[in-house]
């Protein structure tokens, strides 16, 4: 839709539009009651520092909706086809898929949470040499990182929620 709609939208249809970006309650509040943006420019700034910073419950819930990098989610609704098409374009093959599942195992292991990375724009080589750098951060390090990355796929997802 153009930002104008948006803009002009009841309350409850717009908080619908940008929960499938991110689902954190504080996040889309913020956003819908900042309305009437003057540009899409101003609104993915504000967004991008909206309800700064996410607590651990937030991250978690918004984290739910991820699945791991390699597993393309089969689901039906919004969240799952921007999943996939975010996914899109991972290398496929058996040996990529390995090193994903064995990061990830490890690194749930670790942090006891799903490793999120934004993965639009990403090469799998990319995807594995973060996640093994990642592997080594501290709980705290993550934290920053995880909340970074969760906002990096919502300004991405809200720029097609809001057209240019
Ligand atoms: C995802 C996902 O579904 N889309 C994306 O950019 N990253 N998942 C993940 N575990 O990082």
């Amino acid at each position: 839709m153009q930002l104008e709609q948006f803009n002009q939208l009841p309350d409850e249809e717009a908080l619908a539009a940008v929960q499938p970006c991110l689902d954190v309650e504080r996040w889309g509040d913020a956003i819908v009651s900042s309305r009437p943006f003057a540009s899409r420019q101003e609104l993915l700034a504000f967004a991008a520092d909206a309800a700064a910073p996410f607590t651990e419950a937030e991250l978690e819930r918004a984290l739910s909706h991820h699945p791991r990098i390699g597993e393309r989610s089969t689901g039906e609704g919004t969240e799952a086809s921007l999943s996939r098409s975010e996914q899109a374009g991972l290398d496929t093959s058996p040996s990529t898929a390995q090193a994903l599942a064995a990061g990830n195992t490890a690194y749930e292991a670790k942090f006891d949470r799903v490793f999120l990375i934004r993965a639009a724009g990403r090469s799998s080589e990319e995807i594995l040499a973060a996640l093994q750098a990642r592997l080594g951060h501290t709980a705290e390090e993550e934290q920053a990182i995880v909340d970074h990355q969760l906002r990096e796929i919502a300004a991405l997802r809200l720029e097609g929620v809001v057209s240019a």
